[in-house]
């Protein structure tokens, strides 16, 4: 889609910090980390939200989140957990309507990191 951010850097046309690619996804660091090694996991199809994928499409994304969860933390001994999140609609704080998964790694007393979901 023309207009899209995340259709951007998908083609390459915005850079980003891209951890992993195929043809299905790209996994890129999303500007504002939550926490360091904050990943978005996002389809290279144009889907808006959760409700729009089929399953073949769901198929070939979300299976694909563990390893891609996995990496990350192989990426950093300091990380001991993550939040895995999607937000699908304005309702529930989606503010770019190309569908995209969070990985956000948790430390020990991550708590200095500002963690917030929806008011930024
Ligand atoms: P949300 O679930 O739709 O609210 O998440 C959108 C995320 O996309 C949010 O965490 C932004 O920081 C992130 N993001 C980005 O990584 N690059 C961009 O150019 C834009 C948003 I716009």
């Amino acid at each position: 889609m023309d207009d899209c951010i995340f259709c951007k850097i998908i083609n390459n046309e915005i850079p980003s910090t891209t951890i992993y690619e195929d043809d299905d996804i790209k996994a890129f660091f999303d500007v504002s980390q939550v926490t360091p090694g904050h990943t978005l996991v996002v389809p290279k199809k144009h889907v808006k939200d959760i409700f729009a994928y089929d399953e073949d499409l769901a198929q070939r994304v979300f299976k694909k989140i563990p390893m891609i969860a996995r990496a990350i933390k192989a990426s950093n001994p300091k990380i001991i957990g993550m939040n895995i999140c999607q937000n699908n609609g304005e309702v529930a704080y989606q503010s770019v309507m190309h569908s995209h998964v969070h990985l956000v790694p948790r430390y020990s007393k991550d708590d200095d990191f500002s963690m917030h979901w929806g008011d930024n």
